[in-house]
């Protein structure tokens, strides 16, 4: 009895098993449309048999976005080619998910294999950043963002609650809110980034107050029968993480009183100085599982888990409901199927759609 190939039901949702793929932008898009490209890797990852397959970060706004390939969800023309998406995944055997977000001062950036920096100041392809505070995050990405006004504050909460109903009339049937990774978010949680010394700064009521509102104009949109997730960078590795889990775990059960289903464990990416222990296969699990256990949501969690054995060990042993798959899954985007056959699971090829399975079953490629 495999673990990772058990269902798991969250609300009205089934996932055939608990592997998802979790967002990875494409850098691929062109004014925020998805294209043949977004088209062909979304049917492909789904069509390798995953349960869940959540499309890349994509803007609330042209200015959340991380670089100017990024997707975006502000205008109902763009989610004519997300609905296309999103119906090609469910075709394909998987649940459609997307993750939502906005970039913050880490918006504005050059590809990755263009750099990774910001957009030099003064290139026409560069914007405005904005963020809680007016602070750089590094000297990568130094572009000073200017500090979000209350009305700022009102609109982008009205740009995530847009976007999540254009996401919900596109098909998705997942939605995942990006608060992690140092983009908008996780920047009002984070001191690193939030110096501010009104209701949206300081304490931690005052740090979470973005978070907790957004959620609550997002719930309002996304249907009750729904999951509504969220991505939460719960550590930093900056030295004081026990502090800064401790307060993450008190948000993430404020996020379950105010509608969350489940959380996406990540970690911070608020300052350059973390020391991450990338060495360490799945060292994200046993943080994950503290959060389940102490905030009582179903969780998910990333990093490192390159094996089929490595995934199905933190499933079996309850540290996380779902295993994410990313740099795996680009890199084999039949990673589940063969996390099947290595893992003897009877009717391995039952991951995939009834056609090949049927096929599938019975070759027995020679050597
Ligand atoms: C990512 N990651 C990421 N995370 C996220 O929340 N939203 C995103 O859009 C992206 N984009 C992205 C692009 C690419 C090319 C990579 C490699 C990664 C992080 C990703 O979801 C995942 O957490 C990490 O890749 C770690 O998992 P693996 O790769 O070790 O399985
Ligand atoms: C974190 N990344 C997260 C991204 C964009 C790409 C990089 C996101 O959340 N949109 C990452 C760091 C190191 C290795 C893999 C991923």
């Amino acid at each position: 009895m495999s673990a990772l190939f058990t269902p798991f039901t969250l609300k009205d949702v089934t996932l055939r098993n608990r592997i998802a793929v979790p967002p990875m932008c494409q850098y691929m898009a062109e004014d925020g449309f998805a294209n043949d490209w977004h088209q062909a890797h979304y049917t492909s990852l789904a069509r390798g048999g995953a349960g869940l397959v959540i499309v890349e970060a994509t803007g609330v706004s042209p200015e959340g976005r991380i670089t100017p390939g990024c997707l975006g969800l502000w205008n109902d023309a763009q989610a004519e080619g997300l609905a296309r998406i999103a119906a090609a995944i469910r075709a394909a055997g998987a649940v459609p998910g997307i993750q939502i977000g906005h970039a913050g001062r880490k918006a504005s950036a050059n590809r990755p294999w263009e750099g990774d920096d910001h957009i030099a100041a003064g290139d026409p392809r560069g914007w405005e950043t904005i963020s809680p505070s007016a602070i750089a995050f590094s000297d990568t990405l130094p572009r000073v963002p200017r500090a979000m006004t209350p009305a700022d504050i009102a609109r982008l909460r009205a740009d995530f609650a847009a976007a999540a109903r254009r996401a919900r009339d596109a098909g998705f049937a997942w939605l995942e809110l990006h608060f992690a990774h140092g983009y908008l978010g996780q920047s009002f949680f984070s001191v690193h980034a939030n110096r501010r010394e009104d209701a949206y700064g300081g304490d931690l009521a005052g740090r979470s107050r973005f978070l907790f509102e957004t959620l609550e104009a997002v719930r309002a949109e996304w249907p009750e029968h729904l999951p509504l997730t969220a991505r939460f960078g719960v550590l930093e590795y900056d030295g004081r993480d026990e502090e800064t889990l401790a307060e993450a775990i008190t948000v993430t059960r404020g996020f379950k009183a105010r509608g969350l289903d489940f959380l996406s464990v990540s970690m911070g990416f608020s300052t350059p100085e973390a020391r991450i222990p990338w060495s360490t296969p799945g060292f994200m699990a046993p943080i994950a599982q503290r959060v389940r256990e102490e905030a009582g949501l179903p969780v998910g969690s990333a990093w490192g888990f390159h094996t089929p054995q490595l995934a199905e060990q933190a499933v079996a042993q309850g540290q996380l409901d779902l295993a994410m798959v990313g740099r795996a899954f680009l890199a084999n985007p039949h990673w589940a199927y063969e996390a099947a056959r290595t893992l003897g699971v009877e009717k391995a090829a039952w991951v995939l759609p009834a056609a090949y399975a049927h096929w599938l079953e019975r070759y027995r490629p020679v050597a």
